[in-house]
């Protein structure tokens, strides 16, 4: 896959982020969403690839704009055909309210290499580099996060786990104080969060707990690229997210499956960019200097080199027709 694919789709994720920190703190969630699909898909119209949308915005009845088998990018037969997975928003609820952590991202693999996640639920269990092939969602707390601290030479009490504040993880977050780790809860947003794994600097060690499947196979590409390691299990939470799965042709086996990070993202051929919203752990958010001056703070990164690009713009409203058309 050509290299520049990986600037390119920052341009992507830019652009749903200029479109939707208009929405910052307006409480109005859907609003920001559809700001955000709207700028991703118009900037997808100039990438010269056959993509194929494999994780989206649902499916074509409930979606206008990116939708689970919509093809994007403006590539002819002699360009790449891709799996593209995005969450133009992750945090919807955080731009609401202007809380941290809200992204725009997108995953990019050559063809058939992106899970198909469908929308429901994933356990997830997630380290950065250093910590490779020491986690195992099935084994106990205490065990994987034995292995943890060992490789990051560390004693157990000065590890932080990441832990998404819901009640369902009230069991993990108990075990954890008792084993007497640091824990750093966030309220929304499990992308940024389980990148954050892979980047000493944030002082996240692990992450664990239940969030969106979309959202983890989108995270496993990152990971990918970062040299981490990540492990999920779908996990429905009703029957329709249990019919969602039926529906995508898997049985009760296969939702029970342990998912490798390469079972969520295959191969060497993948690219993933993210650009913050609202501050956050790992980027700044979309920021406005004047009014025809917005500057974005994005990572790209892209798996074959394991390359990892922190790209700061400035954005000259006035002289974009794509970003104009959107404010
Ligand atoms: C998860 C997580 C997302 O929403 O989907 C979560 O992956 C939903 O959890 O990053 P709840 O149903 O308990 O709210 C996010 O945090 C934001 O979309
Ligand atoms: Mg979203
Ligand atoms: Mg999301």
């Amino acid at each position: 896959m050509d290299r520049n694919l990986a600037l390119e789709i920052v341009r992507v994720t830019e652009t749903a982020a200029l479109a939707s920190v208009r929405f910052m703190g307006k409480g109005d969630k859907n609003g920001a969403d559809g700001a955000a699909v709207e700028g991703m898909r118009k900037a997808f119209s100039s990438i010269k690839v056959r993509g194929e949308v494999v994780i989206g915005e649902g499916e074509l009845d409930e979606a206008p704009m990116l939708y689970i088998g919509e093809k994007v990018g403006c590539g002819t037969e002699s360009d790449m055909e891709v799996d593209i997975a995005v969450d133009p928003l992750d945090g919807t609820s955080l731009i609401a309210k202007g809380l941290p952590n809200a992204i725009a991202v997108i995953a990019m693999a050559k063809k058939g290499c992106l899970l198909h996640a469908p929308d429901t639920y994933m356990k997830k269990m997630i380290v950065g580099p250093k910590a490779k092939g020491c986690i195992d969602i099935n084994d106990s707390i205490e065990n994987n996060m034995t292995r943890v601290a060992k490789a990051l030479n560390k004693d157990i009490c000065d590890m932080t786990v990441i832990i998404q504040d819901r009640e369902r993880h009230d069991d993990i977050v108990a075990e954890v104080r008792r084993l007497g780790a640091r824990i750093k809860m966030f309220g929304d947003g499990d992308v940024a969060t389980g990148i954050a794994t892979c980047f000493e600097d944030t002082g996240v060690d692990i992450l664990m707990g239940i969030g969106g499947a979309p959202e983890g196979v989108i995270t496993a590409a990152a990971v990918k690229c970062m040299g981490g390691d990540m492990q999920g299990i779908l996990h429905p939470m009703s029957e329709e997210e249990k019919t969602r799965c039926y529906d995508l042709g898997l049985d009760d086996e296969t939702i029970g499956k342990t998912l490798l990070l390469d079972d969520l993202a295959k191969g060497d051929e993948l690219f993933f960019a993210a650009t913050g919203i609202t501050e956050g752990e790992l980027l700044k958010g979309a920021i406005c200097y004047d009014e025809n001056r917005i500057k974005t703070h994005s990572v790209v990164m892209r798996s074959k080199t394991g390359t990892i690009r922190f790209v700061e713009a400035v954005h000259r409203l006035d002289k974009s027709n794509v970003i104009e058309e959107l404010m």
